[in-house]
């Protein structure tokens, strides 16, 4: 499409601002339409930036610059009029100081290459809980995961040219073309001069010199949860890093629960779980955020803002994630994986026998003798949802699904049990404010340090931390007694010789009975320091093979060790700043003093 059919005034000349500073060769409006992707794809092979797998119907390999594999924190930026209203857990730089330093790299920087706009929804087009963002990006492969990730297209330009609002999300590599120069496969730019910036103030991201999907494909962290974060703020909604699943009972009660984790907890993996219990069902509605409004029914409901899935590969298998296997069967994208003989995408834990030789993430040669990784540590699939097949009915459902469950947790090799309740909505802000997990080879920093991220939203919250505590805590209040249960799991405890107490996975789905459970009030539960823990019998582990002892040091409340904890809280939520509501200086003083 012609970037002259666009009837929107601002989306207009916001094209014609951006196409004159970046003065790129073209400009081209996507349609989002299936011979469109199939165009990009060929030119992406044709240039070498992507290897098609025979193995894999429609399936993709690319491999990024080995300086541009994950987002990069330190390179994020919240710009807010205030340096008090990005808070003590975003980078803050002044708007008109960044805005001058990142004009001066956009001027030109498209050079050489194709402009792509492209029109997007986060959620089902035209749900009241839904966003539109325009993402222009000079890299084709953001084009092709933006039709995965985002819902792309013409429908979304109907809405626009009907003159509605749209949040514009500014992209480039940061890597111009001179005239008649080869393209390299991953272009971006160093590290150094990379920036991820938000404008929440005034709905705006700029992304420069950087190609990996956190950091440029602009519709999830950026749009979908750091500037959405402050919009909800704004609006009386939640935006959320959550996934949402539906449980259906044997007798057919659905319940709708929404979890944050940590990074390296399996979030992705309970989000498709298959629960073991006999006559339960688990429907996966998504895997990674939620937009949560008020309906009219007073109750929180949920959406799904994303189209599709942009995992971890290593690590999943038809062991820990078989829906997720099923999904990524065919029209899958790959980013760093490595590649196989015969044309398919490998990757560590993928299970199964190994390889004799491989072509590395770096397009190397590979051996099971070689001491590096075949596939990168955050290697990944992009596939669409509806490709899942456990994915709920509802998961479009333009009204969203009604929250009765909010679940917080955290890696820990000790100290905190599998499951606990909250005491009240208050005493839930304060399990997510101060929700911690080890750290894992996958992420940076030492193995097994602790490291709090409340709602798992320290790199996504799109304003000053404590304000989000604040908004919560609000939230609570307006949902009065149709609030959601909170609860706190821990999947990862282990015993003295240290090995898991809990199988997890499947099983994982007991936990989560024991929650619906607890909603319908069918069951007890006995009082902790910490929170309510089912009594003795009512968690099911029919079935399992747990020794007592076992079950008793999985579920154990250790007052000493949770005392132990305390300076480290304190110090957390003091360094936050002032702004830390009340509400949780007193959770903190009731939670000493519970611990005598
Ligand atoms: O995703 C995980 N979940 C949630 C599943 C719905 N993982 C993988 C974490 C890395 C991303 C888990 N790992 C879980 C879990 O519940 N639990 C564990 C720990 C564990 C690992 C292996 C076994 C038991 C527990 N058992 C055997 O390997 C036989
Ligand atoms: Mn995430």
């Amino acid at each position: 499409m012609d970037s002259a059919a666009v009837k929107n005034r601002k989306l207009g000349d916001w094209i014609a601002e951006v196409a004159a500073m970046c003065r790129p060769d073209s400009v081209y409006v996507c349609d989002g339409s299936k011979e469109e992707y199939d165009r990009m794809i060929g030119k992406l092979i044709a240039g070498g930036s992507a290897t098609p797998l025979r193995k894999r119907a429609g399936s993709y390999l690319f491999r990024s610059d080995p300086s541009d594999v994950a987002r990069v924190e330190d390179r994020t930026f919240l710009s807010t009029s205030s340096k008090d209203a990005a808070g003590y857990t975003n980078n803050w730089i002044a708007p008109d100081e960044l805005k001058t330093t990142m004009k001066s790299l956009y001027e030109g920087c498209m050079k050489g290459r194709t402009m792509f706009v492209i029109p997007f929804s986060m959620g089902p087009i035209g749900s009241p809980i839904s966003k539109i963002g325009v993402e222009i990006s000079d890299s084709p492969y953001v084009v092709v995961n933006m039709h995965i990730m985002t819902r792309v297209g013409l429908k979304v330009m109907e809405l626009l040219d009907r003159g509605e609002d749209f949040v514009p999300c500014l992209h480039s590599v940061g890597a111009p073309l001179a005239q008649g120069r080869k393209d390299v496969s991953w272009p971006c730019a160093p590290i150094e001069r990379r920036y991820i910036s938000h404008f929440p103030e005034e709905n705006l991201v700029w992304s420069y010199g950087s190609g990996y999907a956190g950091n440029a494909l602009l519709g999830k962290k950026s749009l979908g949860l750091r500037i959405a974060s402050a919009m909800a703020r704004r609006e009386g909604w939640l935006a959320e890093h959550m996934l949402v699943l539906r449980m259906t009972s044997p007798e057919g009660r659905q319940y709708h629960i929404a979890g944050a984790f940590p990074s390296a907890c399996g979030k992705t993996n309970l989000a498709m779980m298959q629960p073991s219990l006999d006559g339960w069902k688990c429907e996966c509605i998504g895997d990674d955020i939620a937009w949560m409004k008020i309906g009219p029914d007073g109750r929180l409901h949920a959406i799904n803002p994303e189209n599709g899935f942009f995992g971890v590969a290593p690590g999943t298998s038809y062991a820990t994630n078989p829906i997720a296997m099923d999904t990524i069967r065919e029209n899958a994208i790959f980013t760093n994986c490595a590649l196989t003989d015969d044309g398919d995408a490998w990757w560590e834990g993928i299970n199964g026998d190994l390889p004799a030789h491989l072509i590395d993430w770096k397009g190397r040669d590979w051996t099971p003798d070689s001491k590096e990784d075949a596939a990168h540590p955050n290697a990944r699939f992009t596939a669409a949802a509806a490709q899942c097949p456990v994915i709920c009915k509802d998961w479009e459902n333009p009204e969203g699904v009604p929250i009765d469950i909010f679940i917080f947790g955290g890696r820990r090799g000790s100290v905190v049990p599998l499951v606990h309740e909250a005491f009240s909505w208050e005493h839930g802000v304060f399990l997510g404010a101060t929700s911690a997990s080890e750290t894992t080879s996958a992420i940076i920093g030492a193995v097994g340090n602790l490291r709090r991220d409340p709602f798992a939203m320290k790199p996504f919250c799109g304003y000053n931390i404590c304000d989000y505590f604040q908004h919560w805590l609000t939230m609570g209040e307006r949902l009065g007694d149709k609030a959601p249960k909170i609860f706190y799991v821990n999947w990862f405890r282990k015993n003295e010789d240290g090995k898991f107490l809990w199988p997890g996975f499947s099983e994982n789905s007991r936990v989560l009975k024991w929650m619906c459970e607890r909603v319908d009030g069918k069951l007890g539960a006995r009082k902790s320091p910490i929170g309510l823990l089912p009594l003795e019998g009512d968690l099911d582990l029919s079935g399992l093979t747990l020794s007592p002892p076992d079950v008793r040091e999985l579920m154990s409340v250790d007052a000493a060790e949770w005392k132990a904890e305390i300076p480290d809280i304190e110090a957390y939520l003091t360094s936050l700043g002032s702004r830390l509501p009340e509400t949780l200086k007193s959770q903190l003083r009731d939670f000493i003093e519970r611990l005598g």
